[in-house]
């Protein structure tokens, strides 16, 4: 039976798997012992692939509403129906009110998301969004960029291992690959490597940490910035590297000055001695890497909090030293997002929000706010946006506010969604198309970006119905339109990553698609202290810690941090009412964000949300463990099982993300009932820089619910 190698893309990837195939059906499936980053591990999610793909439920043909929006009643047509009605109702809508009234949306980190984006512009459309650009790696890469040019990660890779890891506002341990496979911190922590631990929540890693620092949520920017200050006003950092290879280290200086330990201490409730020890552990640990998470940039600070925590390695010696905080190898080119194709007066019209990061004033990447377009859904302001085309994006949970979310779709005159499964966002559209899982791709991609590969070979081995490549569906329906992106296979654009890839390394001329597959990956050498021979890439050619560019983009050249929105500082009037702190998020190790809470394998592990919160707090209300309970706020409430922790502060509390019930069935699948986007804010104020939102520090009050059915629910659906 043939055996292929092929890449796991179940999360963000990085795992090679061997799929044995069998009369056209992936029969089994296992972790490759050769794969270079996973070295034959892989997670629950990997290995139920199988079950996902055969699943009863999967979506197996193009399908068309019938009767009203969210009546739940559908029937099958076929793709060239679909296609025909897809151009044609784009064209018409494009036609009256200009390609701006189109909007497109994706997730996080899919296969297809260079192709995603070029799809919009080859549209026509400034509008295109994503519910994870701007609070999800976008300000960590961003931070990278105005600060040494490039991204960085951990060298879990070299000879030397790293001396010490910060981890700030991640738990990688999950949540990989979000910098790097899960297995590298697990590794780490087994060989004693000390780990500095941020995060207001314990967990695994925090309960291994050589120091951990519970900082009030959403103040990690403030911490950051007295870490900074503690650093330099005791000379811990790498006086060398900062004479030579840093720019505006006395602006920053002068900037952090304010942030005492006293002040600090105040701001964040971490210690004081706790503060002044994280700074002597950064400053002399060598080398020292960072791994950092969302939990950063959810944030109406994140920017300006990813600068000041990535400053933290570069000042103190640690960036691209072997065993440090090392440059992603990003050598595997993507497809070419065609910028250029837009129209610069369209482009002008994006739906961007003021934030210079993102509307083209200091990048030519343009991202669409999310919540600012679905709010011209729902109020024809500043136009109307009137079409709407998602693929790999649950908009209904991913998306801040989700009231918001389900009253702007509501109104569009036209929705196609694209994915595996049927879910409340798919409730809602036109047009359902279903997509390819990862063993019916084929791809080229480099994720994660550390790890030392090139690229990792991601191919069709098999075809599950009529699913199809989300970027197959891009290629056709442009065809289909008239629109040149189409001229190109899929199989071109491979080919062309690989010959854009040789020509950066030569020895892999010759490598296309057909040898790629059988190789499964490309790994080149990894180099250390690149800045060495050219500087690094930034307008000085320095570690830009005062950032020119940012001042004439109009903003901040400084890292800097301000109260969040709604915390019991900014809104004291709002704490008699909801008096906790809440936080969302927390990722799990059988779910990615809303998937697979369908399979039954993965969900067994799993199967309730829980939120987190100290015991007396919970016993203040009457609420026990495993009791279901209301989180409630301004916005809304939801509903999910009591975890009681006795190492959290006692006015926070942590409730996942991502929980819809399939079980409830159509056509809304319980998609407010625990969902912690029912509690988040999506309007403005935004981050200046570049508009992300706040998900992490908010106000709630929780109380007991004890006439929830969903566990009854569930066990029903089990059983069958
Ligand atoms: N298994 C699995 N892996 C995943 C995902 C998944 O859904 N499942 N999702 C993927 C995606 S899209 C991403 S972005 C990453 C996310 O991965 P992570 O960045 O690890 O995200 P979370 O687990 O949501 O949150 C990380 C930590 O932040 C803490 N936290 C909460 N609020 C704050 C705060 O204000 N400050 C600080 N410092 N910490 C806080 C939480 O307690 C938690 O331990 O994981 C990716 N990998
Ligand atoms: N409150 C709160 N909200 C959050 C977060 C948080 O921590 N707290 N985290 C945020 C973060 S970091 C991110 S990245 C976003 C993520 O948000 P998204 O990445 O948009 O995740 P989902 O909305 O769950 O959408 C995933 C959907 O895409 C489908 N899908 C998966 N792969 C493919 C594919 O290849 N093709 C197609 N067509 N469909 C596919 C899945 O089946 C699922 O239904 O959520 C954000 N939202
Ligand atoms: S960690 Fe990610 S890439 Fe690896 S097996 Fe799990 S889902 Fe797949
Ligand atoms: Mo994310």
């Amino acid at each position: 039976m043939p055996v292929y190698k092929t890449a796991c893309r179940g999360c963000h990837g990085g795992c090679m798997y061997l799929l044995t195939v069998e009369d056209g059906r992936v029969v089994a499936a296992r972790p490759d012992p050769d794969g270079p980053l996973n070295r034959g591990r892989g997670c629950v999610k990997g290995m139920s692939i199988i079950e996902q793909m055969y699943h009863p439920d999967r979506l197996l043909r193009p399908r068309r509403r019938v009767g009203g929006r969210g009546s739940g009643v559908w029937e099958d047509v076929t793709w060239d129906e679909a296609y025909d009605t897809i151009a044609s109702r784009l064209r018409s809508i494009m036609d009256e009110s200009g390609p701006e009234s189109l909007a497109i949306i994706s997730g996080t980190g899919r296969h297809h998301l260079a192709q995603f984006w070029r799809f919009g512009n080859v549209l026509g459309t400034p509008n295109a969004t994503s519910s994870g650009a701007l609070i999800c790696l976008g300000p960590r890469k961003n931070a990278g960029e105005f600060t040494v040019g490039r991204f960085a990660g951990v060298d879990y890779y070299g000879a030397v291992r790293p001396g010490g890891i910060l981890v700030w506002g991640a738990n990688p341990a999950i949540s990989g690959a979000d910098g790097e496979l899960s297995f590298h911190i697990r590794d780490a922590v087994r060989e004693g490597i000390p780990l500095i631990v941020v995060d207001p929540k314990p967990n695994e890693l925090t309960e291994k940490a050589r120091l951990w620092l519970r900082l009030r949520p959403g103040t990690d920017g403030a911490l950051a910035m007295g870490i900074l200050r503690e650093i330099i006003e005791n000379e811990l950092y790498d006086r060398e590297f900062v004479r030579d290879w840093c720019l505006g280290f006395d602006a920053l200086a002068e900037r952090v000055s304010r942030w005492d330990l006293r002040r600090t201490a105040a701001v964040t409730r971490v210690p004081e001695a706790q503060i002044a020890e994280a700074a002597r552990l950064i400053g002399t640990i060598k080398p020292l890497a960072l791994e950092w998470g969302c939990a950063v940039e959810q944030s109406t600070n994140a920017f300006q909090t990813c600068r000041a925590i990535f400053m933290l390695p570069c000042i103190t010696g640690n960036y691209d030293v072997p065993g440090g905080f090392v440059e992603s190898m990003e050598i595997a080119p993507t497809a070419d997002p065609l910028f250029d194709r837009l129209d610069p007066e369209t482009a002008k019209k994006g739906i961007f929000g003021d934030y210079p990061i993102n509307d083209g004033r200091l990048s030519p990447k343009l991202f669409a706010h999310p919540w600012l377009t679905l709010e011209a859904m729902r109020t024809g302001r500043p136009y109307p946006v009137r079409a709407l085309i998602s693929s790999a994006n649950n908009t209904l949970i991913s998306v801040p506010d989700s009231r918001h979310t389900m009253e702007a779709l509501q109104k569009l005159d036209f929705f196609v969604y694209m994915d595996f499964f049927m879910t409340p966002t798919a409730e809602l559209a036109d047009i359902v198309l279903p997509a390819a899982l990862w063993p019916e791709v084929d791809s080229v991609f480099c994720m994660p970006e550390f790890g030392d590969v090139a690229a990792l070979c991601m191919q069709k081995v098999v075809q599950v119905g009529e699913c199809k490549s989300d970027e197959d569906f891009f290629l056709e329906l442009c065809r289909r339109m008239g629109l040149d992106y189409g001229a190109e296979s899929q199989r071109e654009i491979n080919d062309g990553i690989l010959a854009e890839l040789a020509r950066r390394r030569p020895q892999y001329a010759g490598v296309d698609f057909d040898r790629f597959r059988e190789r499964g990956w490309i790994a080149p050498e990894r180099t250390y202290y690149n800045y060495r021979k050219a500087g690094f890439a930034t307008e000085s050619g320095k570690v830009e810690l005062y950032s020119d560019r940012l001042a004439r983009g109009g903003a901040d050249p400084l890292p800097d941090w301000v109260e969040p929105p709604e915390t019991p500082v900014s809104r004291p009037d709002l704490t008699g009412k909801y008096p906790l702190i809440l936080t969302t998020g927390s990722r799990t190790m059988p779910y990615f964000i809303s998937n697979n809470r369908q399979i039954r394998s993965l969900r067994r592990r799993h199967p309730f949300p829980l939120v987190s919160m100290h015991p007396a707090a919970a016993a203040r209300l009457g609420v026990r463990e495993g009791d279901w309970v209301w989180i409630e706020n301004e916005r809304g409430r939801i509903t999910q099982k009591a975890r009681l922790l006795a190492d959290m502060d006692e006015d926070v509390v942590s409730c996942e993300m991502g929980w819809w019930y399939p079980e409830a069935g159509p056509p809304y699948y319980g998609w407010d009932e625990s969902n912690a986007n029912i509690l988040t804010a999506g309007a403005p104020p935004h981050d200046p820089a570049g508009g992300a939102y706040q998900l992490r520090a908010l106000l709630c009050r929780v109380y007991p619910n004890p006439t929830c059915d969903i566990e009854a629910r569930y066990n029903a659906w089990a059983k069958k």
